[in-house]
């Protein structure tokens, strides 16, 4: 048989893991709104929810959706860990390609752009997508301290930690035929996972790319900056501590495979 009379490849699955957290009032809609959005572009997919520690209907309602929709899963974890959430769901994805959206936050153009970069030829290829809040085009509609906050934290990344992107957390589509090694490499949990996928991946020298997005959360934040900021700090000392230096301080490009990726 020629390549030609070969029948075509079914496009790459996708596996859209989504951490749930106490979201009664909206995972429902959240899922609908995914699954339709998905089914609509003709992709092949899975959606997994995985759901830990909540106190309120979520894993009913996640139960439910998963039974009345043949794409969806559900995968409950016991201890609340929004970080170990993701590895856990990441690992779990079948698909090729991986998605993260939060039950709050998700934009399927954002998901329409990523796919674009992650079908490019082999040298420009990213290992993952992320969604900035800060890149140029970005259109933020959180309140002004949250944005500030943002700024604060991707400045800090960029310094200390070297990592090329200016924003970590939040929407990301991943190759997880190249990452998923580095997933399992992840020891982060809470919302340092993000931050720690992206830093290991450059560490391992894999391309991380960004896309500007319009962010539309569902519904406002529940931590509080009081609270998040200090954790963070004490989070990104421990990941500096964990991973090590950042090679080529003096400023030489993207690092080499090392043992940040790995290692920790
Ligand atoms: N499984 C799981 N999901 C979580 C946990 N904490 C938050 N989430 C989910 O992670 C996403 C982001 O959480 P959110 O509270 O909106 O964080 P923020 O946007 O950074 O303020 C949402 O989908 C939450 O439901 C957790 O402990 N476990
Ligand atoms: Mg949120």
């Amino acid at each position: 048989m020629t390549p030609a009379d070969a029948p075509p490849c079914p496009p790459p699955l996708l596996s859209v893991v989504m951490p749930a957290y106490n979201e009664a009032a909206i995972l429902g809609a959240t899922a609908r709104e995914v699954v339709d959005g998905l089914r609509h572009r003709g992709l092949r997919f899975e959606l997994l929810i995985v759901e830990n520690g909540s106190t309120d209907g979520t894993p009913a309602i996640a139960a439910r959706v998963a039974a009345a929709v043949p794409e969806v899963a559900t995968h409950s974890l016991r201890r609340a860990d929004y970080g170990e959430a993701l590895r856990a769901g990441l690992l779990a994805a079948r698909g090729e390609v991986g998605v993260i959206f939060d039950v709050d936050y998700f934009d399927l153009d954002f998901l329409d752009a990523a796919l674009i970069r992650l079908a490019s030829d082999a040298a420009a290829r990213p290992a993952v997508v992320v969604g900035s809040k800060r890149a140029p085009g970005a259109r933020d509609g959180r309140p002004w301290h949250r944005r500030a906050a943002t700024a604060a934290f991707g400045a800090i990344l960029q310094t200390a930690l070297r990592i090329s992107v200016s924003d970590t957390h939040g929407m990301k589509v991943i190759d997880l035929s190249v990452l998923r090694p580095v997933i399992r490499a992840c020891r982060h949990g809470r919302d340092l996972f993000d931050t720690e996928l992206v830093l290991r991946a450059e560490r391992a020298g894999l391309a991380v790319a960004e896309i500007p997005v319009t962010v539309r959360e569902r519904r406002p934040s529940r931590t509080p900056l009081w609270r998040r900021v200090p954790r963070t700090l004490c989070g990104l000392l421990r990941l500096r501590l964990a991973v090590g230096p950042a090679p080529g301080r003096g400023g030489h490009g993207p690092a080499g495979h090392g043992p940040g990726a790995t290692g920790g």
